[in-house]
């Protein structure tokens, strides 16, 4: 009824825009009212025979739609689809400026992987790097059942030997918009990153999908290098040298080009913003042109609408937009947080837009937009505040679990010989050739310390996480990722926890799997004991991961080997691994490893 409203608003004002615009559509937001929320049973039947059309865009097919709860009842039966990844040392200058890098099937950013909900995804994974391991980590995807396929080096399998190739075989349970990267040290920094695409159904309806813009924070240098210098405490963190849209831009020299995403007027869009960055918070905003945003991460949520939306690293938003303004060029802004880190250099001195252009069918082609920002710029770096994150299919958190459950985790810094974060006092670190499922599937206890270990091993129960960070020492924003679940994030504030529930918020939380820890402050995360696996929680700063900030939910260690099955993929990879490790390696691990 949303836009009816706009209808009759346009028509009275006699705007030519508007009458030109009005295309007659029911229910551009699907379910405005959020009074149908009080009832659940209703809310939650899933349609039948219901195809997903611009106008249907809740159906999915059979049984399945956005009511569908995608972590309680198996996805739909879906078809296989296949990629090849190879990743090479090789040059490429995607904004005008040559740099070496390691780039998927010679680009960056890599291959989008395309699914359905539901679909067998199949990645065959070379590296055909001559001088690093790597494994690749598929962010956001639940691998219920599948941990030994979530691309962690040293958790989840050994790291990929040069010259090898990992077969990588996971389901599509969700969908919507996430990326796959690099967990080996600060490699993705260095290219190795992609998007993934998984279709299925969505809150609010639209006439296209415009697809993927991930947005990244870039460097000249190589990650390694710039890396070993903030490791070893020679430098502060790197200063960033651009911001790539869709992987291109312009450079401070006039070189390379924007992204230009043409639209037709009258339409409604879909854009999916992704946050690729090693360490760069952004706000993005387009002129003239409110978001609804309709996900957080992998998680479809009551829309809301929002003339800017924030994205710390490793989060995803799914927006919908209307092309309704007059034909022209328009800027799509992204603003750096200032806060939490320096801007590139090059837009301090310049009057350089960071972002790409939206253009309109009809618009001069060749000229840059001259919109103005219909909003002004943030630089904070904490979580989207501008709208509610309720999540479209509702869930409780027991609160009576709460007291038993809880567990608390503490985050230090040691600033002695070089930087390490410490997890209730010690820096993450592990071997690339011994991973924490290789020790379970052994049934080996030992393994050691500064694997940072947590066990869940009761059967479903819920667990509960406070983290907390040392308020003197810790003055930075670090967001929080989590692997094989979408946690529930039960709140956030600054200082220590109070010790209380208050301001906890049990009932339909926000559910994701990338949150925002503030400086010196503290989170509240729940997550039941589902999926039994080694499941990597990480600060996902580049630099912060290599500098031990993470640690690994081990769940139900007994259940894991017989809940994951095949393993050979794993064995023979470590196998391969061994073989390169102890014999022709020129390099070191210097660092965590992840
Ligand atoms: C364009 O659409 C947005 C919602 O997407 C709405 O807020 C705005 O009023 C519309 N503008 C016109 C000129 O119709
Ligand atoms: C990439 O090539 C450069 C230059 O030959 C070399 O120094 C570097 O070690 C290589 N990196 C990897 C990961 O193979
Ligand atoms: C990976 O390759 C980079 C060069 O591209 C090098 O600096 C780094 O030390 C290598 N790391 C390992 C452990 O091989
Ligand atoms: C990888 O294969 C190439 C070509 O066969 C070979 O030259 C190179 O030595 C191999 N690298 C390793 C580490 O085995
Ligand atoms: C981003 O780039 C890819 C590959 O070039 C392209 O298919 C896609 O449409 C671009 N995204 C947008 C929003 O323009
Ligand atoms: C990406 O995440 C980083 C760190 O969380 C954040 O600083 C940056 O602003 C984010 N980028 C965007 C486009 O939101
Ligand atoms: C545009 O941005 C500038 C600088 O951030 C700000 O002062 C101005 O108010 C913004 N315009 C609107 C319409 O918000
Ligand atoms: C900090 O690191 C230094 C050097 O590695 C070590 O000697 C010291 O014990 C550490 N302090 C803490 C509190 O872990
Ligand atoms: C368990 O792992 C440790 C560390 O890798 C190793 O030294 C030890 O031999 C292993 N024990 C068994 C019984 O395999
Ligand atoms: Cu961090």
């Amino acid at each position: 009824m949303l836009w009816l409203r706009q209808l009759a608003v346009g028509l009275l004002g006699l705007s030519s825009t508007a009458l030109a615009l009005s295309i007659p559509r029911d229910d551009v937001v699907l379910r405005p009212d959020r009074v149908r929320r009080q009832d659940p049973e209703e809310t939650r039947v899933p349609d039948s025979n219901c195809p997903n059309t611009a106008r249907s865009r809740h159906c999915w097919r059979s049984g399945y739609s956005i009511e569908t709860d995608f972590d309680a009842k198996s996805p739909p039966e879906g078809g296989t689809v296949t990629y090849n990844l190879e990743i090479t040392n090789m040059t490429l200058a995607p904004d005008g400026k040559e740099r070496r890098g390691l780039f998927i099937n010679g680009q960056y950013p890599g291959p989008t992987i395309f699914a359905n909900w539901g679909d067998d995804v199949i990645v065959n994974v070379k590296n055909s790097m001559p001088d690093n391991g790597t494994s690749i980590h598929w962010h956001g995807i639940r691998q219920l059942n599948s941990c030994q396929m979530d691309g962690v080096n040293g958790i989840t399998q050994c790291a990929i030997a040069p010259n090898d190739t990992y077969q990588y075989r996971f389901k599509a349970t969700q969908f919507g918009t996430s990326w796959y990267h690099s967990h080996f040290s600060v490699q993705y920094g260095d290219g190795v990153a992609g998007p993934i695409v998984i279709n299925g159904p969505a809150t609010m309806n639209y006439d296209e999908d415009l697809g993927v813009l991930p947005l990244t924070d870039w460097y000249y240098t190589p990650a390694f290098e710039l890396n070993y210098l903030f490791l070893t405490g020679q430098t502060g963190p790197p200063l960033v040298d651009n911001v790539l849209v869709n992987g291109t831009m312009i450079n401070a020299d006039g070189g390379g080009q924007y992204q230009r995403i043409r639209v037709e007027q009258g339409k409604s869009y879909r854009l999916r913003l992704i946050n690729m960055s090693v360490d760069s918070f952004f706000h993005v905003s387009l002129d003239g042109h409110p978001f609804h945003v309709i996900t957080s991460d992998f998680v479809p949520i009551e829309p809301f609408e929002t003339q800017s939306i924030s994205l710390a690293i490793g989060q995803r938003y799914d927006v919908v937009f209307t092309a309704n303004q007059t034909v022209d060029n328009y800027w799509l802004r992204v603003n750096f947080a200032t806060d939490c880190g320096t801007e590139p250099a090059i837009y301090g001195e310049t009057e350089n837009v960071v972002g790409a252009i939206l253009e309109y069918d009809g618009a001069d082609s060749t000229a840059l937009p001259t919109s103005s920002n219909s909003t002004a710029a943030e630089t904070n770096c904490l979580d989207e505040m501008d709208g509610p994150i309720v999540p479209w299919v509702p869930n409780t958190v027991p609160e009576d679990r709460f007291d038993e459950m809880l567990e608390q985790i503490e985050l230090t810094v040691n600033l002695t010989n070089g930087i390490h974060w410490l997890i209730d006092g010690t820096a993450m670190d592990i071997r690339w050739h011994n991973p924490t499922l290789e020790y379970v599937l052994d049934g080996n206890g030992s393994i050691p310390d500064p694997y940072n270990i947590y066990d869940m091993n009761e059967a479903d129960e819920w667990y509960f996480w406070i983290i907390e960070g040392d308020q003197a020492s810790i003055q930075l924003e670090h967001p929080i990722h989590l692997h094989g679940h979408d946690f529930y994030f039960l709140g956030a504030g600054d200082g220590p926890w109070d010790g209380t529930k208050n301001g906890l918020n049990f009932e339909n939380p926000t559910r994701r799997d990338t949150a925002v820890l503030p400086a010196g402050g503290h989170m509240v995360l729940a997550f039941p004991a589902d999926n039994p696996g080694a499941w990597l929680m990480h600060c996902h700063i580049a630099w912060h991961v290599s500098q031990g900030l993470s640690l690994e939910f081990l769940e139900r260690r007994d259940e894991i080997a017989a809940a994951i099955g095949d393993v050979s993929e794993l064995r023979d990879g470590c196998q391969a691994w061994d073989d390169y490790w102890f014999g022709p390696h020129p390099y070191e691990q210097d660092d965590s490893g992840l």
